[in-house]
């Protein structure tokens, strides 16, 4: 069964290169240690969680994410098929988002409509005016419709699964490194967005230099120092139908995560400098990285089936915006139910906010977890002095 599952996940992965058949996959799985993986098991905190399925060797995926990266424009130069390419960090340094293609096999973009269909009719219409993402009249506004949003993604059982591929799915840890650093974290919880035809997009928000007030957001900023990106809050983006040229939907400033100043009125609603504001073509299993510095936002919907994507948001370890981590209802964590069926390197993705070097789970190259270890003495002076395992 493990075997079963580990083929399927390599023939999903590669699904694009004819080269590589399954067969060959299977018989380098059935050479390859199963250990990590013998109990599909384990219990931690009173919760219950699949064992990972370490991700296929380095040499396995060398291949595979060469070819996915040039189909995303980039090619991929680099050694280490788990780093972000420096053709990727140019590109994301660059524009302030990235797209990478086909991260969901058409089957897994399948079964997250059909979950998505089976709730659809809890989804909420934002039709209250305090809930209007737009201004009337203006270009991001649409025909009439509120968009649809969809909550609570990760708390449907089985139907959640392929959601929670996401939060370390082996095409995007590399970005989320390079992004985030190790030890990201899931900040919000994630949500689908759905608009019917005439739907009403999102005027421009977010920047680094606030597109409305022009203030400094170092909540949500984009830096680069010393070679290193980090963005404080990363959209990500899981396209769950095809926009193409005019569709509508997520669109963005290029650039602007390192804009110094205010937006000019009217840019925000879509009325003026249009030519600046790009509404990228995707396809449904695409996912597109964007820092919340950037500024963006969504042109109305004008095709006759629905749009959808799933929306989270990631910080890196030591930083925080939003608290429904913190409810108090769940005892400081997410709501139990978002802990189903996760892997240790999902798991890893969920905790709290703090520093790497206090025995954070970091998701390592072949997708296992490694915590760092403090010091047992340093852990113990802790104890003596608070009273509690760390200060
Ligand atoms: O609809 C989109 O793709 C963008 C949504 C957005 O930016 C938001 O909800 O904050």
């Amino acid at each position: 069964m493990q075997i079963i599952t580990m083929v399927f996940f390599l023939a999903t992965t590669t699904r694009r290169i004819s080269s590589f058949s399954i067969r060959s996959a299977s018989t380098f799985l059935l050479k390859t240690s199963t250990s990590a993986i013998s109990k599909p098991f384990f219990k931690k905190n009173g919760h219950k969680y699949s064992r990972t399925i370490p991700f296929p060797s380095s040499k396995a995926l060398d291949h595979s994410s060469r070819i996915m990266s040039s189909i995303n424009g980039a090619v991929e130069g680099g050694e280490n098929p788990f780093k972000m390419s420096e053709d990727d960090r140019y590109i994301f340094d660059l524009n302030g988002y990235i797209i990478i293609r086909g991260v969901l096999t058409p089957d897994e973009v399948t079964a997250a409509n059909e979950a998505i269909s089976a709730h659809e009719t809890i989804m909420i219409e934002r039709t209250d005016g305090h809930l209007r993402n737009t201004v009337s009249n203006t270009s991001f506004s649409g025909t009439g419709p509120g968009r649809k949003d969809l909550g609570q993604v990760f708390q449907w059982g089985p139907d959640s699964i392929t959601f929670k591929s996401i939060l370390a799915h082996p095409r995007l840890v590399p970005y989320f490194h390079g992004i985030l650093g190790k030890g990201y974290r899931m900040d919000h919880q994630p949500f689908v967005i759905a608009s019917d035809k005439g739907a009403e997009g999102f005027k421009l928000h977010g920047g680094t230099i606030d597109c409305g007030s022009g203030a400094y957001n170092h909540d949500i900023a984009y830096s680069c120092h010393n070679g290193q990106i980090r963005s404080a809050l990363l959209g990500c983006s899981l396209i769950l139908c095809d926009h193409d040229e005019g569709s509508g939907g997520f669109c963005i400033v290029p650039g602007s995560h390192k804009s110094n100043f205010k937006m000019p009125a009217g840019m925000t609603n879509g009325d003026r400098y249009q030519e600046f504001i790009v509404q990228p073509q995707t396809k449904a299993g695409d996912v597109v990285l964007f820092s919340e510095g950037t500024v963006h936002g969504a042109t109305a919907w004008n095709r006759d089936y629905q749009r959808r994507i799933c929306l989270y948001r990631f910080s890196p370890a030591t930083q925080v915006y939003g608290r429904s981590y913190f409810s108090e209802e769940e005892g400081c964590a997410w709501p139990k139910k978002m802990y189903d069926n996760l892997t240790p390197a999902q798991m890893a993705v969920l905790e709290a906010p703090y520093a790497n070097r206090l025995d954070r789970p970091e998701i390592q190259e072949d997708g296992s977890i490694k915590e760092s270890s403090r010091n047992a003495r340093k852990t113990q002076h802790d104890r003596d002095l608070f009273g509690t395992k760390y200060f």
